[in-house]
């Protein structure tokens, strides 16, 4: 009897661990350069840096004089994605972005017709780093992600969705290109 029970937790402690193993293993992530856009309108442009993941990127390009107030963006430039989520879930939003200024550091975020959100207007300027977005709900298959503009002077290298919550990147992201649909 004592042994029928001792065979029956250590059982249950394997489900456990296959179980927690199998919920780890399962977390999507969706990596996409931020050039690798399906169609892309001015001001919105292309650029190219050796320090950009892909040695490229999208940006927003400096006007000048260049806003000093949050006066609204000059144009709806902005650049279109259509990728195909793998699973269902809540999925964080990532950047990887470069900001001017306080009055050059976001971008509008538009996920398939929700309404846009304004993502970034954070404190780091002048160098490439991750920016945490939105929290958004996701159904498998194909969803269309917009960029577009909010302020001159901001930049974006790589954008990101994860399942993983705890997951903070550092680092330029390897490109998830079986993710992304790409234009016929
Ligand atoms: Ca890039």
């Amino acid at each position: 009897m004592k042994n029928t029970r001792n065979s029956l937790t250590v059982i249950a402690l394997v489900v456990a661990v296959a179980l927690l193993t199998a919920s780890s293993a399962t977390a999507a992530k969706i990596v996409i350069e931020a050039e690798h856009y399906r169609t892309i309108s001015p001001s919105m442009a292309k650029a190219t840096s050796q320090v950009a993941s892909g040695s490229a990127y999208i940006h927003i390009p400096l006007k000048r004089p260049h806003a000093t107030t949050e006066g609204g963006a000059s144009d709806t430039g902005n650049t279109q994605y259509k990728i195909n989520v793998p699973q269902a879930g809540s999925y964080v939003f990532w950047g990887r972005a470069h900001w001017y200024d306080g009055c050059g550091n976001s971008f509008f975020l538009k996920i398939d017709d929700k309404p846009s959100i304004v993502f970034g207007n954070d404190g780091t300027y002048q160098r490439w780093h991750w920016v945490k977005g939105v929290r958004v709900t996701l159904t498998a298959g194909p969803h269309t992600i917009r960029i577009q503009n909010r302020e001159d002077g901001a930049k974006l290298d790589q954008f990101m969705l994860t399942t993983n919550r705890r997951y903070v990147p550092v680092r330029p992201e390897k490109e998830t290109k079986q993710y992304l649909i790409p234009a016929k």
